[in-house]
Order: structure tokens, then C-alpha cells, then sequence
């Protein structure tokens, strides 16, 4: 019976048809879902640190207002994630457990300080430019509710990324300070951003099986090799210089050649010992325990609620 199942399963893979909560799934697939849109989910939490961290100090209303605004949105996609992963059989708590506990991956970007204003502006502008070029793929992504969410995080990033080059632009023009504190961020974040789409093909582990199921439609390498071909052309605009003496254009490619990626640091910071990690997932942990009378009030008020519609 299971083969029936698992042949029209493929069939509409293979048909590019989506695959709902509902329906029969390999086991594999549903796992693979899970983890990659836990992961997601956590990023998105966790993301929300290193530049809510400049809330208090925006340097204007103006820009303090567009930067509550995205953080919120960040929660927002977050709240979205979890509950896509929900509908395939995982509970938010378990999910929660798995990321405060250190058990759970997010993305390697969120363990990098923020050092100074220009940092949230090259959020915007280089990790939202590359969480879009990866999210775009996902809302043709062989899981409804998955795809489906994707839709609309994908027009809020869109709106993050030009906030965020509209903030550099600004200070671009500004004073030779500001415009030097421009560039030490980009200098910051750039290698990161490239580190966001994940090891090369040949070194990812999941990729084949998920481009097999529809869950990746465009590989790492290819997706990150887009997102250096669209960013180059953006940094001329800004002013600025990318930290990577390799980087050139290549005719007979049409595209941009780029230098090596420490993949050393990278693996440093996916197992946990990345310079803000620690403090991250404290800062989780705190926020989620200072959070416990909420939910215990919530609870009670449910409780009694069901009480008094019984009586
Ligand atoms: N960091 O075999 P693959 C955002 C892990 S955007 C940490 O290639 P896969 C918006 C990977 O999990 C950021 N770990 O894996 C925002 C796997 O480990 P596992 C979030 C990484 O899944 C902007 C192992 O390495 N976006 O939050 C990373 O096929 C601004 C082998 O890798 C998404 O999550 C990494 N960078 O491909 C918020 C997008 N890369 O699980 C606030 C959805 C790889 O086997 C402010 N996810 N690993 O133990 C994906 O598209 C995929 O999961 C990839 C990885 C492409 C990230």
C-alpha cells in the first residue's frame, strides 16, 4: 500500500503539483520539512537580536519607526514558520525546546555583533538581499503552507532590504566618518552574507535529495553566484568597495568570479562557537523565561473561560 502511496507522491513531485498537511508523505520528506523550516522559523527569532539591539539608539524617529517595523515583521515570519512546521505534526513547544536547549540550527548570520548604526543598514541591504535571492525559490516550493508563507515574507523582505539600502545611502552622502563606518560594516558582513547560502553543492548533504523533492528548486552555489552578481552592481551605486580582491567580472561565464570562503569560520559558527552564540541564544533563554507568567495567564484564562462556558 505504502508503495501506491509513495508512487503517486512522486508522480506529483514530478508534476510539480503541491504536496498539503494532508496528504501522505515519506517520512524523510516530512523530517527534511521540519528541520529546514525550523531552522527557518528560529532564524527569524533569533534574527531579530542584532538589530533590535540598535532600536533605542536609531539616530532619528524617522528611522527608528522603519526599523520597529521590520524587527516586529521579523517575529512576524518567525510566528508564520513555526506554525507552517506545525502542520506537519511538530508542536511549538518541542520546537522551542530544540532551539533555547542549543539542539537546533539558525542561521550562522544572527552570531555577528552589530557594531555600530551602519551595521543595521548593511542588514538590510546584504543579509535581507540574500535571505531574499534563497526565499524567492521557496514560494515555488513543493510544500503548500510553506510556499504559501513564503509569499508574503517575501514581500517584507523586500521592503527590510531597500530600508536598509536607503540607510546607507544616506550616510553615503553624508559626512567622510559616517561614509567610513559604511564601508567597515560592509567590510563586516560581506563574507558572512556569502556564508548564509549554505556549503558548496558538492559539500551539502541535503541538497540532492531536497532538489529531488522540490523543497530547493535553485542549488547554493547557483543561488549565491546570483546574489554576488546582484549585489556587485548595487555597491557601485552606494560607493562602496567588497572586501575580496578576487572579485571580477568573467566575460566567458557572465558572471563575477569570487575569492575563496573561509569554511573554517563557517563550520566555527554553525556548531556554536561563533562570536555572539552564547550571548544569543541567553538572550532567548532570558526572554523566554521572563515571558512564563504570560503563558501561565493565558492558560488560566483559558481555563476558565472552558469552565464558564461548561457551567
Ligand atoms: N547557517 O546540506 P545543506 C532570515 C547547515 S534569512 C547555519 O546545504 P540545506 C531573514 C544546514 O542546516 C536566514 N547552518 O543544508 C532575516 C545543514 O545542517 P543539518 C534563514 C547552515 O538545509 C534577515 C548543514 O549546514 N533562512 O532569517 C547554514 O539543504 C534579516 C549542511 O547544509 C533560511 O533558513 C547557515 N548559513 O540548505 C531575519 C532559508 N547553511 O540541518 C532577520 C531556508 C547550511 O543537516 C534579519 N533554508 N547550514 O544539521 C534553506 O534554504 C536551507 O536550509 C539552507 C541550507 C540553504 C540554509
Amino acid at each position: 500500500e505504502n508503495a501506491a502511496y509513495q508512487a503517486e507522491f512522486d508522480a506529483r513531485i514530478d508534476a510539480g503539483a503541491t504536496i498539503e498537511a494532508k496528504d501522505w508523505m515519506p517520512e524523510a520528506y516530512r523530517k527534511t520539512l521540519i528541520r529546514q523550516i525550523s531552522q527557518h522559523a528560529h532564524s527569524e527569532i533569533v534574527g531579530m537580536l542584532p538589530e533590535g539591539n540598535w532600536i533605542s539608539r536609531a539616530p532619528s524617529l524617522k528611522r527608528k519607526a522603519i526599523l520597529l517595523a521590520k524587527v516586529q515583521d521579523e517575529g512576524g515570519h518567525g510566528l508564520y514558520l513555526y506554525a507552517a512546521a506545525e502542520t506537519l505534526g511538530v508542536s511549538r513547544d518541542e520546537l522551542t525546546e530544540a532551539l533555547l536547549s542549543g539542539k537546533a540550527k539558525y542561521s550562522s548570520i544572527f552570531n555577528y555583533p552589530t557594531l555600530t548604526w551602519a551595521d543595521v543598514g548593511v542588514i538590510g541591504w546584504l543579509v535581507d538581499g540574500a535571505a531574499i535571492m534563497n526565499q524567492i525559490p521557496l514560494c515555488k516550493c513543493s510544500y503548500g503552507p510553506y510556499a504559501r508563507a513564503m509569499v508574503r515574507v517575501c514581500k517584507e523582505e523586500s521592503f527590510h532590504q531597500r530600508q536598509g539600502f536607503d540607510a546607507l545611502l544616506a550616510m553615503m552622502g553624508g559626512t567622510e566618518a559616517q561614509r567610513e563606518m559604511v564601508q567597515d560594516a560592509v567590510n563586516r558582513w560581506w563574507w558572512p552574507s556569502l556564508m548564509m547560502f549554505g556549503p558548496h553543492d558538492a559539500d551539502s548533504p541535503n541538497s540532492g535529495q531536497s532538489m529531488r523533492w522540490g523543497i530547493k528548486r535553485i542549488s547554493n552555489d547557483e543561488l549565491r553566484q546570483k546574489f554576488v552578481d546582484a549585489t556587485v552592481p548595487q555597491a557601485k551605486v552606494l560607493g562602496v568597495t567588497l572586501p575580496d580582491p578576487d572579485l571580477k567580472w568573467n566575460e566567458d561565464r557572465g558572471h563575477y568570479d569570487f575569492g575563496t570562503i573561509d569554511w573554517d569560520e563557517f563550520w566555527n559558527v554553525v556548531n556554536g562557537h561563533g562570536q555572539c552564540n552564547v550571548d544569543r541564544l541567553a538572550t532567548r533563554v532570558k526572554a523566554w523565561e521572563d515571558g512564563a507568567w504570560v503563558r501561565e495567564a493565558a492558560i488560566a484564562h483559558a481555563e476558565k473561560q472552558a469552565a464558564r462556558e461548561k457551567a
